[in-house]
């Protein structure tokens, strides 16, 4: 075995072993330890033990009807008031131009999350996802986070059940994992104030599973939370997958520091470091057991750091992302997407086996020989062009 230089970790690497759950203050202990080559080899083992060296993406048509919205969250440079400059309502019609001038071929998902519009109807968002699923029969629609379900049952005055229902029966097929933030109450009230609280968030998710939609699950990180307030994320949803199992993802994302109040406030330009990401993705591998897979979510990361995160954990990173605006309108330095080659080339260049998936994880296709290396000098240019912007 390997040296352990932390001897705190030993009984840690025991449990590893024997596929056994770390406690919370076994978890704690991973988050303070300085021994990284230990926390790496703890997550690259958990991974292999899950999927292998299997890396997972997908061809993902990022799209937003709308960035209006009521609920003020500090960290967000992305919402906009009616009337501002930069805002956008789209009707059905339009949303549907605006995907088909997007689409490429071979697109599996869309993903959809968007602002909690004060006027329109519950009814808009079913004619919505059901024009979807006529207008690109096979693209899969992965719509709307737990705190936008939450939005709808107040405007249908309907339960979490009624909605979700309704949304399944239009075509929904799963929902992304954002909205979570960070559930510690302490942070919430202060960032999210007017969001969904935590026990609301855990109850759609929960409410989802039981109708046979898959979900994801977030964690905005790198601001103001501490450690334990991270773990204690974790641990809730550790929590609700051993009740239902509904979860495929977890997906740490990294704080973008630009165009928010919250980075204004805390007088907080830089980015979370590079070792701190590290740390988490491997920290969320172990602790949380019973997820299929955590994301390397590049967007947030960088695709240089989330081909790293490959030995940390990470078992999918994402996708293609076309047209991602949440991150980047917060100062997210990555390119506006990548396109499946590069991503296969990266994933393959890591030592790892690319396969494309889809929205809920069927193979579509394993990238075998053809993938070429990382295009490092493309996405290095793109980076350095948006710095001097
Ligand atoms: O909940 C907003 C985050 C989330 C910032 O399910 C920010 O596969 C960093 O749902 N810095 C929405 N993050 C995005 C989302 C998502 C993303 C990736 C994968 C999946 C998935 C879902 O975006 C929000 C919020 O936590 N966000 N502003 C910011 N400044």
């Amino acid at each position: 075995m390997d040296h352990i230089r932390d001897p705190n970790l030993i009984p840690i690497s025991q449990k590893i072993a024997a596929g056994e759950r770390l406690s919370f203050q076994e978890g704690l202990l991973l988050y303070h330890t300085r021994d990284l080559p230990t926390l790496m080899r703890f997550a690259n083992q958990v991974r292999l033990q899950k999927h292998g060296d299997h890396t997972y993406f997908v061809h993902s048509l990022r799209f937003s009807q709308t960035n209006i919205c009521y609920v003020g969250c500090t960290f967000c440079a992305f919402q906009r008031k009616f009337g501002e400059e930069g805002a956008w309502d789209w009707e059905v019609d339009e949303a549907i131009d605006w995907v088909r001038s997007k689409y490429q071929p071979g697109l599996t998902e869309i993903h959809i999350s968007s602002g909690h519009h004060p006027k329109k109807p519950f009814d808009y968002y079913l004619e919505l996802v059901s024009a979807l699923k006529q207008n690109f029969p096979g693209v899969q629609v992965k719509a709307w986070t737990a705190a936008e379900i939450h939005h709808f049952s107040k405007i249908a005055k309907s339960s979490y059940r009624e909605v979700l229902s309704a949304l399944k029966d239009a075509g929904l097929d799963a929902m992304p994992g954002g909205g979570a933030e960070i559930f510690s109450e302490r942070v919430r009230s202060q960032v999210a104030r007017a969001k969904v609280k935590a026990e609301g968030w855990l109850e759609v998710h929960q409410t989802a599973h039981e109708l046979g939609i898959p979900t994801n699950a977030t964690m905005l990180y790198g601001h103001i939370e501490t450690l334990e307030e991270r773990l204690d994320h974790m641990d809730r949803l550790r929590k609700l997958q051993d009740q239902t199992g509904g979860f495929m993802s977890f997906i740490p994302l990294a704080f973008q520091p630009d165009g928010n109040k919250l980075a204004i406030g805390l007088g907080k330009r830089e980015f979370t470091t590079g070792l701190d990401d590290l740390r988490n993705l491997a920290v969320a591998r172990i602790y949380l057991d019973n997820f299929p897979h955590i994301k390397g979510y590049w967007a947030t990361l960088t695709p240089e750091l989330s081909q790293v995160s490959l030995d940390w954990g990470v078992t999918d990173v994402d996708g293609t992302l076309i047209e991602e605006r949440i991150v980047h309108m917060a100062g997210s330095p990555t390119p506006e997407g990548l396109s499946k080659e590069q991503l296969a080339g990266f994933i393959r260049s890591a030592g790892r086996i690319p396969v494309e998936r889809d929205a809920v994880y069927n193979v579509v296709k394993v990238w075998a020989e053809q993938a070429p290396a990382l295009q490092k000098e493309k996405v290095a240019v793109e980076i350095t062009r948006r710095a001097e912007a």
